[in-house]
């Protein structure tokens, strides 16, 4: 932690701009309002050369203009610092609705004309800002994927200090300053986020510098944190571990002149905090600075509309002044707006800025639109991964031993991170061990700065495995990670992915459109490994069931979802390989940590995961010419299902079925809706032109017909899977209460191959009859009937 000497030592150093230097900053920052209202209103005369009319106001008026003016101050004041301390900083704006000004500020350093050379630096590339800006075939009103210099879209509210934090982990040089909306500080991922500092190792992570803007207001109302006195909110940060300072006014030079210290102040605190941990080593969770910045909703906007006040409320929060094109007063109100900002002052006649307000732009990469690190595919460095094939299980005899396979993947993760000791973090909800991954703590600690009990466990400021109970920290800190180019992977129970659900589709839209904008390099995918799942929650109960992140996952764009069942510790090993060296994906992997049955050996698993679903001709009796395809894809419903065909061996013996499994899902979709599904050919050749297919799922039986719809063979799928029926129950009463036994499934095969079921009614009894001895023997022994739990392949 920073003693008061060093802080005292940093004030020192303080040298606040002087009154030209104020003036040009003040300049390009009513300059950066000009552009954000032209952008908002103007499809012609972006120059204001001739009276404004009607002609030249957009028909459609879109945008945000209340966050604008606070987003445009911070970045001319971080340009400032950027410059004099030659700082690696990139910005995030929570409110990311305020797209205009991140357009505005990127236009007037320089940087978007270099990424799009046709929006030149003058006035018809001034013109073609505006109207690209909300309009058919334009960019986006957020701070969207083509902005440069932006990895936080901000449209879903909530998660700029989990992107900001994630991204500056082992990056030292990196400072991310992150302005959070006031109403955005209400949502709960946002609010639970400022503990992200007890995960903060100066010594070698960079700095997240927060600005909370207390605009005021949200769309219509007031936000808490805003009618919070100052004593109040400086009580709440420093109780988080933050040392807040306050900026607050309404008048532009006061404001310039505040901010502008207390930002070179927190700049100034973070490389101290920084230098002290790095010479002598992190002995406490430091006082990181967060400024609290006051200042009025649209600012410099119209103060008065039709007699009503805008500037400073709610009503400031979008479009200001509307109905501009029929309206000849509001038409004069956005005139004299405009004017205001004396754009003949801003830029010459041709359009370009004045050279005084260019030259406080910093150069090159060091401008915030061309810092590589808002393009970490940039900076991606592979992962260096070691050859899986040495961490495989020998099954011995198939189907015979039980092991636990996300202990066998923990093995090969720990040597991952051995491997990439600055590249690669696990994030999980406290489940490592749980998950059975521990492993990773031979090589790497919890990480934690903060106090450490000599009780703790793995537990150090040096630790890389990231734990905090908050599905959210989780996901966001490992989005900004990949997103800053380095790798990682997600573990978390199964239910409780669905947190997430959301920000796992944001994540999906960014990545997607990346792909369609040429200079975003490709990221490294986001990996997920859900275990705990819901087959085998019959320790924690219902509320622990529900594989709907499967459905997320398959809904988003066929060019980024991916999802993997791997059945044994052989094909999680094989397919996780495939998944730590893609880019550009959301690999959604399912296995449980249970102990499970392994059935294949290492060079069947990698023929298997290639195919992504083939016919397993060692479990199927007959796999050339079936009369039924038992298909499965989960580890529980693969374990049903060959036990199913290993039932109707012997007590069906004329029946000819063949055990497909199923590891990569979206294998199923039609080749046109996803490049990873199955050619026709392939389809027949695996599931047949015409025998019926009994289906078992690890999901929602819907997902399968999802999948498969558009493919002829629709009509003869039988889809088994999660009925959301459970409770804290038997492993094998799960399976029967979800109707996907291998008794279950046995009676349905005979039902969906023609004739079967009078020539083997006996078997039909067996069955039921094992059923009801199953429910009187659960109920009495609180355990699984023997013959069940114990099975094991014989041939
Ligand atoms: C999670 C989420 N909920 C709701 C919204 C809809 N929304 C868009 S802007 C906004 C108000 C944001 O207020 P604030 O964070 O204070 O931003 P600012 O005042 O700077 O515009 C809301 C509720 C959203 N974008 N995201
Ligand atoms: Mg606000």
């Amino acid at each position: 932690m920073m003693d008061e000497r060093t802080m005292n030592a940093a004030l020192d150093h303080i040298t606040p701009p002087g009154d030209a230097e104020l003036a040009a900053m003040d300049a390009w920052w009513r300059a950066a309002n000009y552009l954000n209202v032209g952008q908002i209103y103007l499809m012609a005369n972006p120059l204001l050369k001739e009276p404004l009319s009607a002609a030249h106001v957009k028909p459609r008026l879109l945008g945000h203009w209340g966050t604008s003016p606070g987003l445009n101050l911070i970045y001319v004041h971080l340009n400032r610092l950027i410059r004099k301390y030659d700082l690696d900083c990139v910005y995030m704006a929570g409110p990311g609705h305020g797209g205009p000004a991140l357009i505005a500020n990127v236009w007037l350093e320089g940087s978007y004309s270099e990424f799009y050379p046709e929006i030149t630096r003058d006035e018809p590339g001034m013109l073609r800002l505006f109207r690209q800006f909300s309009t058919p075939g334009g960019v986006p009103s957020h701070v969207s994927v083509p902005t440069p210099g932006s990895i936080h879209e901000g449209g879903e509210l909530g998660y700029v200090l989990v992107h900001a934090f994630g991204a500056v982990m082992d990056n030292p040089d990196l400072i991310v300053a992150a302005v959070v909306g006031d109403g955005e500080a209400e949502t709960g991922p946002l609010a639970g986020s400022w503990k992200s500092i007890n995960f903060i190792n100066p010594a070698r992570d960079g700095a997240v510098l927060p600005v909370l803007h207390l605009n005021g207001y949200k769309i219509s109302g007031p936000t808490v944190l805003a009618r919070h006195s100052d004593a109040e909110l400086a009580k709440f940060f420093e109780g988080l571990g933050y040392a807040p300072v306050f900026v607050e006014g309404d008048d532009p030079a006061a404001v310039h002149r505040a901010i502008a210290t207390v930002m070179e102040r927190a700049v100034l605190d973070i490389r101290a905090i920084q230098a002290t941990a790095r010479a002598e080593g992190v002995r406490a969770r430091p006082k990181w600075p967060l400024i609290v910045l006051r200042t009025p909703k649209g600012w410099t906007g119209p103060a008065i509309v039709d007699g009503v006040q805008v500037e400073g409320t709610f009503r400031a929060h979008q479009v200001p002044v509307s109905e501009v094109k029929t309206n000849p007063a509001h038409l004069g109100i956005l005139e004299t707006w405009l004017k205001s900002y004396r754009p003949d002052e801003l830029f010459g006649a041709d359009g370009t800025l004045a050279p005084a307000i260019a030259a406080l732009a910093p150069v090159g990469k060091r401008r915030m639109g061309a810092n590589p690190q808002a393009n970490g595919g940039l900076l991606c460095k592979p992962l260096t991964l070691p050859d899986y094939t040495a961490y495989q299980v020998d099954i011995g005899a198939k189907a015979t031993k039980k092991l636990e396979s996300t202990r066998i993947f923990g093995g090969y993760l720990r040597d991952i991170y051995r491997a990439n000791p600055e590249t690669f973090r696990l994030f999980c909800p406290d489940e490592t061990n749980s998950n059975r991954l521990g492993a990773v703590f031979e090589v790497s600690d919890r990480c934690l700065v903060s106090e450490i009990l000599p009780g703790d466990d793995h537990i150090s400021p040096e630790g890389r495995v990231m734990e905090v109970l908050s599905e959210h920290c989780c996901h966001g800190w490992l989005e900004g990670y990949t997103l800053t180019g380095r790798h990682g992977l997600f573990a978390t129970y199964e239910a409780f992915a669905m947190v997430v659900d959301s920000m796992a589709m944001q994540h999906a839209k960014w990545i997607e459109h990346g792909c369609r904008v040429p200079w975003r390099a490709p990221i490294p995918s986001l990996n997920y490994l859900l275990t705990s799942t819901c087959w085998r929650n019959d320790h924690n109960g219902f509320s622990h069931q529900g594989p709907g992140f499967i459905d997320t996952i398959i809904h988003r764009k066929a060019s980024v979802s991916r999802v993997y069942l791997p059945p044994d510790a052989n094909c999680l090993l094989s397919v996780a390989d495939h998944c730590f060296a893609s880019r550009n994906y959301l690999n959604l992997i399912v296995i449980d940590k249970q102990p499970q049955l392994q059935w294949l050996t290492m060079d069947e698993a990698k023929a298997h995961c290639a195919k992504g679903a083939s016919v397993w001709e060692q479990y199927s009796s007959q796999p050339k010419q079936p009369d039924i395809v038992l298909a499965c894809a989960g580890d529980i419903p693969t374990l049903e299902t060959v036990a199913a065909a290993w039932l109707l061996r012997r007590h069906a013996p004329g029946l000819k079925v063949r055990v497909v499994n199923v590891v990569d899902l979206m294998r199923l979709s039609p080749p046109d809706r996803h490049p990873h599904g199955m050619s026709y050919a392939d389809f027949v050749e695996v599931f047949t032109v015409n025998a019926p297919v009994l289906f078992a799922f690890h999901g929602y039986p819907g997902v399968i017909h999802d999948l498969m719809h558009g493919r002829a063979a629709h009509d003869r799928f039988h889809v088994r899977g999660y009925l959301e029926e459970g409770t804290t129950t038997t492993p094998f009463d799960m399976v029967v209460l979800n109707r996907m036994s291998r008794l279950h499934l046995c009676i349905d095969v005979l039902r969906y191959v023609p004739g079967a079921l009078t020539e083997n009614a006996q078997l039909v009894e067996t069955c039921n009859a094992l059923l009801g001895e199953h429910e009187a023997y659960t109920r009495e022994h609180f355990d699984d009937l023997d013959e069940i739990k114990n099975w094991v392949w014989s041939d």
